[in-house]
């Protein structure tokens, strides 16, 4: 069997990246065309197109039964009266968990089956987050700086986009007087 090598990498905690590589992953608004609530205030945001968030990877050993490290640093910003957020996804590989550490910011994470269990966490700095197999999973930046977090998940776990772009999450987190509120997604079905 192939020995890999250990991998030092440095993270920098102002601006999320590592290792000051370029981000894998740049999604800017017009890739979440059908994911926000208004689609009026996604077609005016649209002119600008903002960066809604990026993923910063760790070099990876290349293990085939391996673990993907990396950063996902998601930009303030509202939608109607969504927040910016992520798409949200299963894995391919359905028993595939997932770690999500934040390092600075404030969010929520949203984590549902299939099936209708939802649960909805707070991220801010320092706590960690287990998705076990078999959970969606979406971030979104409640707060006015950028929310970052650490992620490590199996390599081969794949993302599954489809189910989460055709129904969404049974919640939505939206700007309310006092702040974020949890509110029942009225498209779910
Ligand atoms: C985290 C991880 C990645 C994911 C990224 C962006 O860093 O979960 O696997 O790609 O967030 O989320 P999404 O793929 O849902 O747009
Ligand atoms: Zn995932």
């Amino acid at each position: 069997m192939e020995l890999f090598q250990p991998v030092l990498a440095k993270l920098n905690f102002e601006d999320g990246t590592i290792d000051n590589c370029e981000p894998i992953i740049i999604r800017h608004l017009g890739d979440l065309q059908g994911y926000f609530q208004d689609e009026a205030a996604f077609q005016a945001m649209l002119i600008e197109n903002p960066v809604l968030y990026r993923v910063y990877p760790m070099k990876a050993s290349g293990e085939e039964a391996g673990l993907l490290v990396g950063t996902s640093v998601i930009e303030p910003g509202i939608v109607g009266k969504e927040y910016f957020m992520t798409k949200g996804h299963f894995h391919l590989l359905e028993k595939a968990p997932e770690v999500y550490f934040t390092l600075s910011g404030e969010g929520m994470i949203l984590i549902e089956t299939a099936n209708g269990n939802a649960v909805a966490q707070k991220m801010k700095k320092g706590t960690i987050h287990y998705i076990p197999g078999k959970w969606a999973h979406r971030t979104i930046n409640t707060g006015a700086v950028p929310l970052i977090f650490f992620a490590v998940w199996p390599a081969n776990a794949g993302h599954n986009y489809g189910a989460i772009k055709d129904k969404g999450f049974a919640t939505l987190v939206v700007k309310g007087k006092d702040g974020p509120e949890l509110i029942k997604n009225p498209s779910y079905h």
